[in-house]
């Protein structure tokens, strides 16, 4: 049987997105390809949609809905499609942004270079990666310095883009890692799961992308949250520095867990 991949997509008012990015990722060459969309009730009707297309003869049994009553933040719907992703038999999972700035093309590559790796980074700052043609040179240098400066020296990771969100996750390494130890609730919450990978030991690969800014659909972000996550690197590396390979959650553990409810 080829392996069960599930992207998990954390979605609020991307209703013109997901239309594109449902059946690109469909159109994908990937085995066993399943798709769980973590809608925060989105005002424009995203969730609805996802339900529409969940019932349409091409997408039933491949793309699932998990629907939260209000906007509660990335980390938790993250951690909610993650947990369950795996109790639905992920062996493993990716993690996508579902503006299309994380293009599907790069899912086959992030897969092959998963069985090597424990965690694989779409990277905008390994060699051959890049940002959108219209940034600015002080965003770029902002975000170029976050990720190639500011974080791997604080964290001592060998990283180089530690916030970047489009990931792929083997199904061991995201049950090691506990997701209980991951409190973060902003976007540093990137950071944090790659560095108590890290800590633990895990094999930690980048494949370089191109990443293009949003097209339809309204940002998330603003320079408040940016400089707010920035500072709470600190506090994730005093939470975490001192986690080490032995501090591995066990797969048989965490079965027991899960079967006593
Ligand atoms: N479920 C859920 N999804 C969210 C929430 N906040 C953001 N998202 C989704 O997370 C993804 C990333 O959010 P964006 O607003 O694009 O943030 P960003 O990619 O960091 O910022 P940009 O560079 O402006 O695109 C998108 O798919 C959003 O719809 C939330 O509170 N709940
Ligand atoms: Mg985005």
């Amino acid at each position: 049987m080829p392996p069960t991949t599930f992207i998990v997509l954390p979605t609020y008012n991307e209703s013109e997105n997901i239309v594109r990015l449902a059946p690109a990722l469909f159109d994908l060459d990937v085995a066993d390809l399943q798709v769980l969309v973590v809608d925060d009730n989105s005002p424009d009707g995203t969730g609805q949609i996802v339900e529409t297309l969940s019932e349409q003869a091409d997408y039933r049994g491949r793309l699932h809905l998990l629907r939260r009553p209000e906007k509660q933040g990335l980390a938790p719907a993250y951690i909610q499609g993650f947990t369950k992703a795996l109790s639905l038999g992920a062996d493993y999972v990716i993690q996508m942004d579902a503006d299309l700035s994380h293009q599907p093309k790069y899912i086959p590559r992030l897969l092959r270079q998963a069985r090597e790796y424990d965690i694989v980074i779409g990277s905008r700052y390994a060699a051959g990666g890049s940002v959108d043609e219209s940034w600015g040179p002080l965003r770029k240098l902002l975000s170029w310095w976050a990720n190639r400066i500011y974080a791997p020296t604080i964290l001592r990771v060998p990283i180089r883009d530690a916030t970047g969100g489009f990931r792929i996750y083997r199904r061991d390494a995201l049950i090691g890692m506990d997701m209980r130890r991951v409190k973060a609730n902003g976007y540093v919450f990137m950071v944090e799961m790659i560095y108590v990978a890290y800590r633990l030991g895990y094999r930690i690969g980048e494949i370089p992308i191109h990443f293009p800014d949003r097209q339809h659909g309204a940002s998330k972000m603003s320079s408040a949250i940016a400089l707010e996550a920035a500072l709470r690197v600190w506090q994730i590396m005093l939470r975490h520095h001192r986690l080490q390979p032995a501090d591995r959650r066990d797969r048989l553990q965490a079965a027991a867990n899960e079967r006593a409810g």
